[in-house]
């Protein structure tokens, strides 16, 4: 157990968590950046997920967006690993107060995660780009090509794609827990993705801890650097669970 981030969690009192795809590599979803990550899948399409997963390409080739999504975003068998976990016992013993996160699997709200940002939106949801009406994951992963709505309209995922806006109350909301926390814990991001990274800037509190495999362009600026997975260094807090 890291007993210096033992010991900064025993002594927050509003503790914000900001976290990325390596939160839930130990739960068998891969993240963009590292070895095994999403980015190897470029090869299959010729595209970086970025181009992918972009605005642009989601008009002007949606049936191999679709074809990129359902075979690299979407992991309906995936559960809740014990970072998740930790931070909904956090949340529910009255430490942390938001879960802001770039995920879009969901696994917070799994894991019992109550306050939870999405800044980067949610795979559980997607809705008919000409009516509006909303359709779980499982109507995505059930029909084949590009999934269209009763009214014809082309259905979307409800994912900030490249290049597209942040929503601004959940951008709003982020900023407020992180000017108000104690202590902020990134964890599980390499601290690439814009605006979301530029989110640090706001702490001004005691304790900045980082919680990552690799090592990220602000790991100079943290009080704490834990360089493990996830689910590992924060598994004490599930002690006697
Ligand atoms: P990223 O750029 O892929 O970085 C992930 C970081 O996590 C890397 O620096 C890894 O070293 C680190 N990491 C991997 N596994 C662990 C672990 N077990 N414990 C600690 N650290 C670990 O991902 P970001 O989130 O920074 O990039 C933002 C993109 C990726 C967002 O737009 C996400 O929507 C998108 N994404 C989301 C998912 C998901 O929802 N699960 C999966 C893949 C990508």
């Amino acid at each position: 157990m890291n007993e210096q981030l033992r010991r900064v969690i025993e002594n927050s009192r509003r503790i914000a968590f900001l976290g990325g795809a390596g939160l839930s590599t130990e739960s068998g979803i891969p993240d963009f950046r590292s070895a095994d990550g999403l980015y190897k899948a470029q090869t299959a399409y010729g595209h970086s997920p970025e181009v992918l997963l972009s605005h642009e390409f989601f008009w002007d080739h949606t049936d191999i967006f679709y074809d990129y999504y359902r075979k690299f975003l979407l992991y309906p068998e995936a559960k809740p690993n014990n970072a998740h976990r930790a931070l909904a016992k956090l949340e529910a013993d009255g430490k942390l107060t938001a879960v802001i996160t770039q995920n879009i699997d969901g696994l917070h709200q799994d894991a019992g995660s109550r306050n939870v940002l999405e800044l980067h939106g949610s795979v559980h949801r997607n809705y008919c780009t000409k009516c509006r009406k909303f359709y779980p994951m499982e109507y995505i992963l059930e029909s084949e090509g590009v999934p269209t709505c009763a009214c014809g309209g082309v259905i979307k995922p409800d994912v900030v794609l490249y290049g597209e806006g942040l929503e601004t109350k959940t951008l709003i909301s982020a900023v407020t827990h992180i000017q108000r926390a104690d202590t902020l814990i990134v964890g599980g991001t390499s601290l690439a993705v814009y605006p979301a990274a530029g989110l640090i800037d706001y702490f001004s509190g005691r304790e900045l801890v980082l919680i990552n495999l690799s090592r990220t362009d602000r790991d100079s600026d943290a009080t704490l650097c834990v360089h493990e997975k996830i689910g590992e260094a924060l598994s004490f807090l599930l002690e006697g669970e």
